[in-house]
């Protein structure tokens, strides 16, 4: 039985880490012209599924007085109808809004308030800052692996990891800090050092970080 157990939470840790997560708006609760919850913050990749519970409403984005096509449940619908939309990596990158908040509003109940959004946040990939080599710690090998992307057709799988004083760019000032920090009592590596998502919004990519889960 404790087996059993074990294996469940063992799948069920397993389906949170790689499956896209599914979160639920009501349409409507109650008959009221509302959306509930009105805001709900996702990863980019989850989807939203709205579930009518009244008739006569709808899901568009826009702002009231200002629909916009990027989705749409269509035309009205009644009790019972469910609209699902997923906010993938394609679809945040071609519609990029501010601070990622994607509003919606009911058409037939947009100036009443019957409005809502979703915050698409990127958590990102986890990496260790420094560790740009990826081979799991932090020594001489990262600076020379840098100095090498950076100057003599080398590569970097994680830029991030390689953006040693966080500064959100990949350059020689990141091989100086890293050669500081190891060999000259430098100031300290800015986190994630061991394994996190980046805390600071960059443009830096990291593709492939293999030393993290
Ligand atoms: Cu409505």
């Amino acid at each position: 039985m404790l087996k059993l157990t074990r294996l469940a939470l063992c799948f069920l840790f397993a389906s949170q880490v790689s499956a896209q997560t599914i979160h639920d708006v009501t349409v409507a609760p109650g008959g009221d012209d509302e959306f509930s919850p009105s805001q709900i913050t996702i990863d980019v990749g989850d989807c939203v599924r709205w579930t009518w519970a009244d008739d006569g409403h709808n899901v568009v984005s826009g702002v009231p007085g200002a629909a916009t096509a990027l989705f749409s449940s269509g035309s009205p619908e009644d009790e019972g109808f469910v609209f699902e939309f997923c906010f993938d990596a394609a679809f945040v990158a071609a519609n990029p809004v501010p601070g990622g908040v994607y509003e919606y509003i009911c058409e037939p109940h947009q100036f009443s308030g019957m409005v809502g959004s979703v915050v698409v946040v990127d958590t990102g990939p986890t990496f260790s800052r420094g560790d740009c080599n990826d081979d799991g710690g932090l020594d001489v090998a990262d600076p020379v692996v840098a100095l090498a992307a950076l100057f003599s057709g080398g590569s970097t799988t994680c830029f991030s990891a390689c953006d040693a004083n966080d500064d959100g760019g990949f350059d020689i000032s990141d091989a100086v800090y890293l050669l500081s920090n190891l060999f000259s009592a430098g100031p300290a590596i800015p986190a994630p050092t061991t394994c996190g998502t980046d805390p600071t919004s960059d443009t830096l990519d990291c593709g492939l970080f293999m030393s993290c889960p």
